[in-house]
């Protein structure tokens, strides 16, 4: 069952010159967070406002417009991207006579869905307990219920409220204090993240950017069997197959939200504390964004903060949306990936254009420090070839009368069991740097 939701973007008259993020960027953010958690938005306006009224939020004329329409379209949930007090949030729901969801609730249901680790799903369960404490009835019991999220509640009586209330308070100092906890053993964790086989490519980068576009399209090219295995445990990772036949987990990350309510940082950070793990990290940006640059701007704060300091090393930058410029921006973008070695990788994730040299990208970047050896197989070794397809890139193959010579890129931890397969093979010498010492 979808759930219908109406978007509402409140927009203050007097900070209507903020000329950074416009009416319509604001509303295109909202309705992408709507989507993020597979709301059907119906629709998403943008309203501007001369004040705030202190019981509605928005004024009686406005209420009424929009409770017409929720009974005509049949809206099971309104959105109102803007902080709701508890009062003004319970006087819209009666009005409306559908469930409504503030800035902040809503950005809490994207984090409790996307915290991966340990320490992000306590974070986030931290946050949600601390709006929660100040609103007396859950307003939004019916997307938990479908999602399993917190919803531990009871009913909304009074002498429940109080209870509910004093469970929630002990429930945060208890979550404190695993996260102290949790906190202290997370060396241990990423010391086990090595026991996943492939190396992991995160997407990162603002709300509709078109990080999740690009992964289906990334991922959606090769299913394997594999894929099922990361489906059902969780549907934002994904194998993808690079273009010599390595293979990485793909993995489609939160969001950056404009203006994030400062109560949800400290979530939002542990929500990409997997981040800090992945082998490479694609920033993707929507270059027809008018606000891209800030945008990006944002994102390599949070990346630093995060101790990613091999930034250079690890991020590939990505410009998105290529296919909305017009002719002038798009040959002036060409002319910049012709020059420039480290010029940003221009894409369109709808039409697809440029994904294969994106998918080259990651594929160098992961190799990086990874030797490249050559080998001398004896033809009728099919075995030893068919391995070799298996755990090593092949680079390149030349077939001579009664031997194969190949040329492979071989992971670190395979270099051993290579040496030992395949008498001899000698490293090559590559620019970038120089191969182990007992090669
Ligand atoms: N024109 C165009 N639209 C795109 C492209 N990539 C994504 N979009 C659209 O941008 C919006 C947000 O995309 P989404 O993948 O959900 O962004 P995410 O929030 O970063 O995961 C959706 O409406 C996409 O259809 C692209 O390359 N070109
Ligand atoms: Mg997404």
């Amino acid at each position: 069952m979808t759930t219908r939701a109406l978007v509402v973007c409140p927009n203050l008259v007097r900070d209507s010159n903020d000329a950074l993020r416009g009416p319509d960027a604001r509303r295109e953010e909202a309705a992408g967070l709507a989507r993020a958690i597979d709301l059907e938005v119906v629709g998403a306006d943008s309203l501007s406002l001369s004040e705030i009224r202190p019981a509605t939020f928005i004024g009686k004329g406005k209420v009424e417009a929009i409770a017409a329409r929720v009974k005509a379209e049949a809206i099971d949930l309104v959105v109102m991207d803007c902080p709701l007090s508890p009062a003004q949030q319970r006087n819209l729901e009666k009005a409306f006579g559908s469930k409504v969801i503030d800035r902040t609730g809503l950005i809490l249901e994207i984090f409790g869905e996307r915290a991966r680790t340990a320490e992000g799903a306590l974070q986030v369960e931290l946050a949600h307990l601390k709006y929660q404490r100040s609103r007396l009835v859950r307003s939004w019991t019916h997307l938990e219920r479908q999602r399993g999220g917190f919803g531990f509640l009871g009913g909304p009586g009074e002498t429940q409220i109080e209870t509910d209330r004093r469970l929630i308070g002990e429930r945060i100092v208890r979550i404190e204090r695993e996260l102290e906890s949790v906190k202290r053993r997370r060396g241990l964790q990423r010391a086990s993240r090595s026991a996943v086989p492939y190396p992991i490519v995160a997407l990162v980068g603002y709300t509709n950017a078109g990080k999740s576009t690009l992964f289906n399209r990334l991922t959606s090219a090769d299913v394997m069997a594999a894929d099922m295995l990361f489906a059902t445990l969780d549907p934002t990772m994904r194998l993808i197959k690079l273009p010599h036949g390595g293979q990485a987990i793909l993995s489609d990350t939160v969001g950056f939200i404009s203006d994030l309510p400062t109560t949800l940082i400290s979530a939002f950070r542990a929500t990409l504390e997997e981040v800090r793990a992945a082998d490479v990290i694609v920033h993707v940006r929507d270059i027809s964004h008018l606000d891209s640059d800030a945008q990006a701007h944002d994102v390599e704060a949070i990346l630093d903060e995060l101790g990613v300091a091999d930034r250079a090393d690890r991020v590939i930058e990505v410009l998105n949306k290529i296919d909305r410029l017009d002719a002038g921006a798009r040959a002036a973008l060409a002319e910049r990936q012709g020059t420039a070695e480290a010029a940003p990788l221009a894409i369109s994730a709808t039409t697809g254009e440029g994904l294969d040299r994106l998918k080259a990208a990651i594929e160098d970047r992961l190799a990086r420090g990874r030797p490249e050896m050559e080998l001398t197989l004896d033809a009728s070794d099919g075995q030893g070839l068919h391995w070799l397809y298996e755990h090593a890139e092949v680079m390149s193959r030349r077939d001579e009368d009664d031997r194969l010579r190949l040329t492979v890129r071989v992971a670190p931890d395979q270099i051993e069991r290579i040496k030992r397969r395949f008498a001899l093979p000698r490293a090559v010498a590559r620019p970038s740097e120089s191969p182990p010492a007992d090669l």
